[in-house]
């Protein structure tokens, strides 16, 4: 019981609550709670046992007792409580996109439809449309979120697989036996969504190995153990692939596994063509063979061991695996057989992206809407990870329920911000030397922390902007967003985004299709059209670096990118902690071949000011 039960304990409590129909506010802290343990870097057990748990965001005492128990017991009674109250196929519904707590409260109530067989056969027999506030459009919408959810099952977002991994990682490579150990397949690729986990470790003891994966504590269930792998259910039912070689073997298998299948069977055929061969077992050179046979053609599998007359080479990193297929090391985020191959042949790999780059943050939430932290916390978390400038874009009035911010409270605040960077010129000690905790850039040349002034405003349904020409101009960036009517036909959602991208004071389009992977669909919106609309105007788009976001996605970023527009990757963070979800939109911007002109942020930001449609 660990890090990841205790926040699925919270989040089922939070959805048993809301179909309860309780106070919005306990739901609401449930909701927080379990985000926060499962965002948790440390094992929760050991934040317990050192009497911390109330550090944790969100947690208070009541909270932490549960936590406590949770960690005793494998449950709490709390929790049983409720699943005494209600079947369990009702969570099962809440799962399908676009059904809320209220819809399965009502379906429930109304119908006694107590699983997802039973709703999506009421849906098709047309029995929910006469339940109050549910018309054949909602009816329709419910059978095509059941569709979606059949599609994506068994696919879990990347932010949420990750933890794991690296827990299971981390546990499995203090072992004596345990020389190598790394996580393959598309998690190390970076990938949105992962469908299973894929661990490759090198080992003389695979036995021992295997024997500690089968009984590590986030395994609910082993579904297969031989010699040299196997396979496990975590918690969350993640599926978890283990397999285990010796160390000569390690690399050539690291490399299978990592894939994808689609670039493993580019290469496949390129080293068939030179008089190689390719597999799971290693590389080999075999004898006469050269660019003989239909595999060379069509790289199809041919993963049996090779027989005694080929002549294993040897591989001591996938460098060297590249170096003998004569291909430049090519990184895990560029493997889906997009084209990297080619690029490798003919020396145009792009200089991806690296974390280090990254000179600032621009989309950034505070307690003057819906972040959880000052601007001054903020600031000092943006300094602390070595940046050079960090933007406050909070939310405008038409988002109330956020806090949005009218006019006259943007001029407050870009007052505190303006002070905020006069008392930091003065007091000029405060530089970026002292950045212990940040990972990113605190390489960087000394010097202090410089906050932009900054919004996110609103683009309105007809393309209008929240706030008036007259205060946007006085910002120092504005990114636009939409936060509403994301039901709008095609049409008229291009024209929004494209409207709003015409005016000069609009500098950056935030997260520009909605997503939220795994739980809402992006709104119906011609990327094309928007692509060509922020080359024609020099806006930039954002990849929101957000895990449950990524938007813009990979494809359309490389779009993007080949089009001749800008990026830039923010987090949209909320508290300062998440300011680190900036990891996730640099991969998943390697993900899409960016290079360091591609990305805004990359910039001092002298430079970028430049680039401004203002400027
Ligand atoms: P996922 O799990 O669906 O998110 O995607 P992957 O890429 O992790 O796929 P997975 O777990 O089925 O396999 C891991 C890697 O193993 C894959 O990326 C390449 C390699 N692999 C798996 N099956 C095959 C295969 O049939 N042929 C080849 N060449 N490689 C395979
Ligand atoms: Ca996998
Ligand atoms: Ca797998
Ligand atoms: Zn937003």
């Amino acid at each position: 019981m660990k890090n990841a039960a205790i926040a699925a304990m919270f989040q089922e409590i939070a959805d048993l609550l809301a179909i309860k129909g309780d106070d919005s506010f306990k739901i609401m802290a449930y909701n927080r709670a379990a985000r926060s343990v499962a965002e948790l870097t440390e094992d929760i057990a050991v934040v317990a046992a050192e009497d911390r748990l109330k550090d944790i965001p969100g947690i208070g005492e009541a909270l932490a007792a549960k936590i406590r128990e949770g960690l005793e017991t494998g449950t709490c009674s709390f929790l049983e409580e409720l699943r005494r109250e209600f079947p369990a196929g009702l969570l099962e519904m809440l799962q399908v996109p676009g059904v809320g707590a209220k819809t399965v409260a009502r379906v429930y109530h109304d119908l006694h439809i107590q699983s997802l067989p039973e709703l999506e056969a009421a849906a098709r027999a047309g029995r929910l449309e006469g339940l109050p506030k549910i018309g054949p459009k909602t009816q329709q919408n419910i059978l095509e979120g059941i569709e979606r959810l059949k599609r994506s099952q068994g696919r879990v977002p990347m932010w949420s697989a990750l933890p794991l991994a690296m827990s299971m990682v981390e546990r499995l490579n203090v072992l004596p036996e345990v020389e190598r150990i790394e996580v393959a397949g598309s998690l190390r690729r970076w990938k949105e969504s992962v469908g299973d986990l894929d661990l490759v470790a090198a080992s003389r003891q695979a036995d021992r190995v295997i024997q500690e994966f089968t009984h590590l504590p986030e395994v609910t269930k082993v579904t297969g153990a031989g010699e040299t792998k196997a396979s496990i259910v975590a918690v969350g039912g993640v599926n978890v692939d283990l397999r285990v070689l010796p160390p000569e073997d390690y690399f050539t298998a690291l490399h299978h596994f990592t894939g994808s299948k689609e670039h493993n069977v580019r290469l496949r055929g390129r080293a068939k063509q030179m008089g190689l061969k390719i597999n799971e077992y290693g590389l080999f050179r075999v004898p006469g063979d050269p660019g003989g046979g239909a595999a060379g053609e069509t790289g199809a599998e041919d993963s049996a061991p090779p027989d005694g007359a080929a002549e294993k080479l040897k591989v001591e990193s996938e460098e060297d695996l590249y170096r003998w297929l004569g291909l430049p090391y090519i990184p895990p985020e560029l493997r889906e057989d997009r084209g990297e191959v080619e690029a490798a042949e003919a020396g145009r790999l792009p200089a991806l992206i690296e974390q280090k780059d990254i000179r600032g943050d621009l989309h950034n939430h505070t307690d003057w809407s819906d972040g959880r932290a000052t601007i001054a916390v903020m600031a000092e978390a943006g300094r602390a990870r070595g940046y050079e400038y960090l933007a406050i874009a909070d939310h405008t009035k038409s988002l109330a329920f956020a806090r949005g911010l009218d006019e006259t409270r943007l001029r407050q605040q870009m007052k505190d911000i303006a002070a905020y960077n006069a008392a930091l010129a003065d007091g000029s000690e405060a530089d970026g030397s002292e950045a212990d905790d940040s990972e990113a850039g605190n390489s960087r040349a000394a010097g202090g922390l410089r906050l932009l002034a900054a919004t996110e405003v609103d683009i309105l349904p007809d393309g209008r902007l929240d706030l008036p020409d007259e205060v946007l101009s006085e910002l120092d960036f504005v990114t636009a967003s939409v936060h509403s009517n994301f039901r709008q036909t095609r049409e008229q959602m291009t024209e929004r985004v494209c409207q709003a991208m015409k005016n000069p004071n609009v500098d950056s389009i935030g997260h520009p299709t909605g997503r939220l992977i795994g739980r809402r669909e992006p709104y119906e919106i011609d990327m094309e059209k928007v692509i060509d609309g922020a080359r024609a105007t020099g806006t930039f788009l954002e990849m929101n670096a957000s895990p449950d976001r990524l938007d813009l996605s990979d494809r359309h970023a490389r779009e993007a990118k080949e089009a001749g527009v800008k990026m830039v990757i923010n987090t949209d963070a909320h508290d300062p902690r998440r300011l680190d979800e900036m990891l996730y939109g640099v991969h998943n911007a390697r993900r899409a071949w960016l290079e360091l002109d591609d990305v805004v942020n990359a910039h001092p930001w002298e430079e970028v000011r430049r680039w401004l449609k203002k400027a």
